[in-house]
């Protein structure tokens, strides 16, 4: 072991006596659970030093920090990235395999802290990756949900949710705080009175309170001592004897404050890309942006005197419109407590926040009603319409006359809070997370917003951490491209670059071949354990894994798959090459649609597998429960990347910058990243179906769209589409896909038929997947496709969209720490 931080000997030694003092065991009598404790404590020990080095060096340097604001933090396992950000990964295996572990095993103990759903909470986790590695000070801060993200079983082709207990044996990367606890306040009443000065000055009253109360979780840098911290506010009562003097003796109040700080941090809502507008929801929000706004306060003050400067030295950023009571909170904080004048509290917070959009589908976007938001937070909902009423006088000056423009842009409209036009107004910055995506807001969706604020709008493509997506998830590729262009690529990913040279060696394609065929055995491996579905490794793993939404197009993808399986079924003697459908998605607990989408895969998949005369050509999987773990190892070993959103739906995604990065090629509509990812790669590198988003929006606005036509029109369309009501894929259930039909075709559940141009695109799309079968028997031409997306994919890394963020809108100073001794 040459790491100085990991003397084996003395890791080993470490390991037994953690064993020891944490369960009263020797080694040999622990279980895989213990040790992989054990090992967790051992490594947090020498985590910790760098922490307090870096605390040492911040105190020291005095640095801008960005408090980055997420109701969401899909942060996947800390052992293995944490190892390996430590430098340390290999140096431990091999102490572990001295003793007899091994190293994947353990990893595999522990649970993936699920505290998000998809690809915004696992975004917000790449950032603070990239943001420690670059060296930047910043906090993240969320919620300690009790349970994150449930856990799919399915049972009988049904999706079941089961609750995740990620806490149930501790978690060991997590760090209680209750030196920085912060008293949150909900309801009550605002009473005012004038000072002595003539000041009018706000008294909340009333109210019920809950302690939040920090857990850090250390967020490591690659291989430069960094550690950030991301903060998981949890809840706790107010102590009884705490209550106000007014409320002692009060013991209903006390009940119910404890009842406040239990189910307020209970459970992460499970949608993705849907509000539900649930009064709770709003709560959660409060509770951890009014702590986390209390914090960076508090520690301004701590270092400076002149409030006025705080632009100079904090940074938020809003994850999504679910953090945007904080720009009010501020304004609280500034004014009822600080003393301050509107107009110097309103400098200071539209020059401290910043808010990013993820999506411009109109179930997404957050509007609460009057009556709920003025209840929960009276005092806070008092500013938001002082806010609003000096925004309509803006609005009027820009727009004189124009009262559509009032009513399109108030923050407070029609009985509702506008949160994304608050977030908007009340920040410097307005950002899209991939090109087409900012230039839809600029041109459509914040029409109205760009008219009036156009410098704040900009660009941020999104991007991946290669360190937990390639060098964690594939180490075989990750050794191979060291070996060919040497490691600087971990922490500058654009030196992939300089594999192009390599893509049409014979030789340096078998090896990569190799890689990605050694990559699906593991998978087949971990499918046969857990599905029972053997499948061939020689196939073209073709794959889409993501959150189930109609907009992202799963149906479109089984629906062809059931006619491939019909053109094999009528001719039998027809050429195909063995493919493997590949699926994973969770669906939000209440989406019906999604939900039956799930079981209609798995009813395919049941016919399809179990058909012996189709000589195994065609194989259907769907992967249970995917979570981030898991996705490491499927993006290693897949070949066709399966992007197939509606055109202009899908803001960015990641996944497929994943897939890219892997080495598979991108299957997909013009949507979101995909088209600066075929920018990257060339349009002969990547298989590009559909209507483009303009045409998406022209149909949409002249609704001529009449999914009628083409069924009438194409029989194979019919025939797969006949199929969901025939019995064939739920023999005891004929109705029960009807719903499916249905969104595809009938008014009746939906305003439109089809809202997602699924039967529009699919000839378009099974053009496409022909095309992909015929490239793939090309051994040497699919060899050098695929080493060419993984060469071209460097521009996609979080770094540098962190980077951008730095420059553009956080302005942050970079630090560097020295090696603790
Ligand atoms: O954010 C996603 C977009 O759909 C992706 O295109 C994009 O790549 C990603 C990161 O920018 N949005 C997303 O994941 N949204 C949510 O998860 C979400 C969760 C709760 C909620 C609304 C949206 N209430």
């Amino acid at each position: 072991m040459q790491n100085q931080m990991f003397e084996k000997e003395k890791f080993i030694q470490e390991i037994k006596d953690n064993v020891k003092n944490l369960y009263r065991k020797t080694l040999e009598e622990a279980s895989q659970q213990e040790v992989y404790q054990a090992v967790s404590q051992a490594v947090k020990e020498v985590i910790i030093d760098q922490w307090l080095a870096t605390q040492k060096t911040m105190e020291k340097e005095d640095p801008k920090m960005v408090y980055y604001m997420s109701m969401e933090f899909l942060m996947g396992r800390a052992l293995g990235n944490n190892l390996i950000n430590l430098t340390a990964y290999k140096e431990v295996k091999e102490a572990l395999e001295e003793i007899g572990f091994d190293l994947n095993v353990i990893e595999d103990e522990e649970p993936d802290p699920a505290l998000g759903n998809g690809g915004l909470g696992r975004l917000a986790a790449c950032f603070m990756e990239s943001l420690s590695t670059l060296g930047y000070p910043a906090y993240g801060c969320g919620i300690r949900y009790r349970y994150g993200l449930f856990r799919q079983k399915i049972e009988n082709g049904f999706q079941v949710e089961v609750p995740d207990n990620w806490l149930k044996d501790g978690y060991p990367f997590e760090m209680r705080r209750p030196e920085h606890t912060f008293q949150v306040k909900f309801g009550g009443y605002v009473r005012s009175e004038g000072d002595p000065s003539g000041k009018t000055r706000f008294i909340h009253e009333g109210y019920q309170t809950v302690r939040a109360v920090p857990y850090d979780m250390p967020v490591v840098g690659y291989n430069n001592n960094m550690v950030n911290a991301l903060i998981a506010w949890d809840a706790e009562p107010e102590e009884y004897f705490e209550l106000d003097a007014f409320d002692k003796g009060d013991y209903k109040k006390a009940v119910e404050q404890e009842n406040l700080a239990k189910n307020l941090v209970e459970v992460l809502y499970p949608n993705d890309n849907h509000i539900q507008g649930k009064e709770l929801r709003l709560k959660q929000q409060y509770f951890f942006v009014s702590a986390s706004v209390q914090r960076a306060v508090a520690r301004y003050k701590k270092y400076h005197t002149d409030l006025h400067k705080l632009p100079d030295k904090v940074a938020i950023q809003l994850n999504d419109t679910h953090p945007t009571v904080a720009v009010a909170e501020l304004m609280r904080i500034l004014l009822d407590e600080e003393n301050m004048e509107w107009d110097e509290a309103w400098t200071i917070t539209t020059r401290t926040c910043a808010y990013t959009n993820h999506t411009i589908m109109s179930e997404a976007l957050e509007k609460w009603p009057i009556e709920i938001f003025s209840r929960l937070l009276p005092r806070v909902y008092q500013i938001i319409e002082e806010i609003n009423r000096r925004f309509i006088l803006d609005i009027e000056k820009k727009f004189p006359g124009d009262y559509n423009k009032v009513k399109k842009m108030a923050i407070i409209f029609d009985g509702q809070v506008k949160m994304a036009h608050l977030a908007i107004a009340a920040g410097c910055s307005v950002n899209g997370v991939a090109r087409l995506h900012t230039e839809i807001l600029k041109n459509q969706e914040l029409h109205e917003f760009y008219q009036m604020f156009p410098e704040k709008f900009n660009n941020k493509t999104n991007g991946i951490t290669q360190r937990r997506f390639l060098y964690h998830g594939n180490p075989l590729l990750a050794e191979w491209v060291n070996k060919y262009i040497g490691n600087d690529w971990v922490t500058n990913l654009s030196h992939l670059e300089k594999l192009a040279v390599y893509a049409d060696d014979e030789k340096a394609q078998q090896e990569f071949m190799n890689i990605k065929y050694q990559n699906k055995l593991r998978l087949a491996e971990y499918i046969r354990k857990h599905n029972g579905i053997e499948i061939n490794p020689r196939s073209i793993f073709d794959v889409q894994v993501k959150r189930l939404h109609e907009y992202k197009r799963q149906l479109l993808n089984i629906l062809h798959v059931m006619y491939l399986y019909n053109k094999i079924k009528e001719h039998p003697e027809m050429e195909f090459y063995p493919r493997t459908f590949i699926f994973g998605a969770k669906a939000a607990a209440g989406y019906r649609i999604a939900k039956l989408t799930i079981k209609l895969i798995n009813s395919v998949a049941d016919v399809i597998n179990n058909d012996a005369s189709i000589g195994g050509k065609i194989k259907v999987v769907f992967i249970e429960d995917y979570k981030v773990s898991i996705a490491e190892q499927i993006f290693a070993a897949s070949d066709v990347s399966e992007q197939i959103s509606t055109a202009s739906k899908e803001a960015s995604g990641t996944g497929n910058m994943k897939f890219m990065l892997n080495g598979a090629v991108t299957l997909g509509t013009m949507d979101g990243a995909n088209v600066e990812i075929v920018e990257e790669v060339g349009e002969e590198n990547a298989f590009i179906f559909g209507m483009s988003s303009q045409e998406v929006i022209d149909h949409e606005q002249k609704r001529d769209y009449d999914p009628m036509q083409i069924f009438n029109n194409d029989q194979d369309i019919r025939q797969v589409l006949m199929q969901l009501i025939n019995g064939m894929y739920s023999r005891n259930d004929p109705e029960l896909f009807r719903p499916l039909y249905n969104s595809l075709l009938n008014t009746q559940d939906t305003q439109y038929a089809d809202t997602y141009f699924i039967l529009k695109d699919f000839r378009s799309y099974a053009e496409v997947q022909s095309r992909v079968e015929k490239a793939y028997r090309d051994e040497k031409g699919w060899a050098k496709m695929a080493m060419l997306n993984t060469a071209h994919s460097g521009k996609f890394t979080s770094d540098r969209t962190i980077q951008q963020y730095v420059d553009d809108i956080w302005h942050l100073d970079k630090i560097k720490v020295e090696t603790p001794k």
